[in-house]
């Protein structure tokens, strides 16, 4: 199986994030992906490559222009308030919650930030647009690769992109990679495609990307958003509005979820994906399920990552995995590839 690997990725390093009323050390680390790339080519499981290049159009087809515009100036913008902005991260502090105008885009930057984004844990960083654009071309190389005939193909990159909107970020993504190579193996001819997210967080961006379309089923089994984030999204009764109506399938689960249980919620998750009569499988590839992952809550162990990757693989789908989540730092390549491994060798 190939790997698209961002080379880029270490130059988004947020330094503090929003946690319980303090500012805390970003969880997103680049060490994340590093420990990624070792495992991959600790055990040989395929080239490691270069992403092309893919022009705006392709990042347009999920993305507002409005959107890429802010992402693509946000930095430049920030450092010409004050040049001491140079040394910290842009976090969000105000938001147009309800009632409130968002198709004026604000000139004041404080109250752009917010437009464009959702929550306070999401440090924007001097690298942050050439790592995220670098990802969406690893995300978009592994489609083309699978349009081209692989049966599988691996997007490693950060920042990750699930909880990324048409217009916002937040839950430490910017472009949605995932939407990106749904909508690449769409445009390259796939009929249908699914996305499915494993990620232990309800991937709310991929779901409001595709919610009203037929074209793109969307099955996430993840932490319950009552207790878990995003908390606002993410519920078994959000199953797709108008022509994409009965296009969308939520598994939440409780906190202290184990494989056995897990395990059968990917069988449901499966069967609707078959009965949509998905042509190819984009996953989100979320490691945070492990049971040693310090924000989340769920009970995966280090094996069950070989079950995941076997089940996915008799799905009999050509498949793009996204590098998702996962911040247990130490066992999250070894997580990964297991997947990869269980995919390739079942
Ligand atoms: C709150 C936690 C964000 C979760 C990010 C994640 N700052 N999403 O792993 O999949
Ligand atoms: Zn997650």
């Amino acid at each position: 199986m190939k790997t698209f690997y961002n080379h880029l990725h270490a130059q988004h390093q947020g330094k503090v994030e929003m946690f319980r009323g303090a500012l805390v050390p970003c969880f997103e680390v680049p060490a994340r992906a590093d420990h990624v790339l070792a495992e991959l080519q600790r055990r040989q499981l395929g080239a490691v490559l270069e992403p092309q290049a893919f022009d705006e159009a392709a990042l347009t087809a999920i993305h507002s222009p409005r959107y890429l515009n802010f992402l693509a100036t946000a930095w430049d913008q920030w450092v010409a308030l004050d040049a001491a902005n140079a040394d910290k991260d842009i976090l969000p502090s105000v938001w147009p919650t309800r009632t409130f105008r968002t198709d004026i885009e604000p000139d004041n930057f404080a109250a752009k930030v917010g437009l464009y984004s959702y929550d306070a844990g999401t440090p924007f960083t001097s690298g942050t647009w050439v790592a995220a654009r670098a990802g969406a071309n690893c995300a978009l190389s592994a489609a083309q690769v699978v349009v081209a005939g692989d049966r599988a193909a691996f997007a490693l990159s950060r920042p990750p992109g699930h909880h990324a909107g048409a217009d916002f970020f937040g839950g430490y993504c910017f472009l949605n990679n995932a939407a990106l190579a749904a909508q690449h193996l769409r445009h390259a001819g796939m009929k249908k495609v699914a996305v499915l997210d494993v990620d232990y967080h309800h991937g709310n961006g991929t779901q409001a990307i595709f919610f009203d379309r037929p074209d793109v089923y969307f099955a996430s089994i993840h932490g319950d958003p009552r207790t878990e984030y995003p908390f606002y999204l993410g519920h078994a009764d959000e199953t797709g509005s108008g022509a994409g109506l009965g296009a969308n399938l939520n598994l939440p689960l409780p906190r202290g979820t184990d494989y056995a249980t897990w395990a059968q919620a990917l069988e449901t998750a499966l069967a609707g994906i078959a009965r949509f009569g998905a042509d190819a499988l984009v996953v989100s590839l979320g490691m945070d399920t492990f049971e040693g992952d310090p924000i989340s809550g769920f009970k995966l162990k280090t094996d069950d990552y070989l079950r995941i990757g076997e089940r996915l693989a008799k799905a009999g789908l050509p498949t793009v995995f996204i590098f998702e989540g996962g911040y247990a730092v130490q066992e999250v390549g070894v997580n990964a590839v297991n997947v990869l491994q269980g995919f390739t060798n079942p």
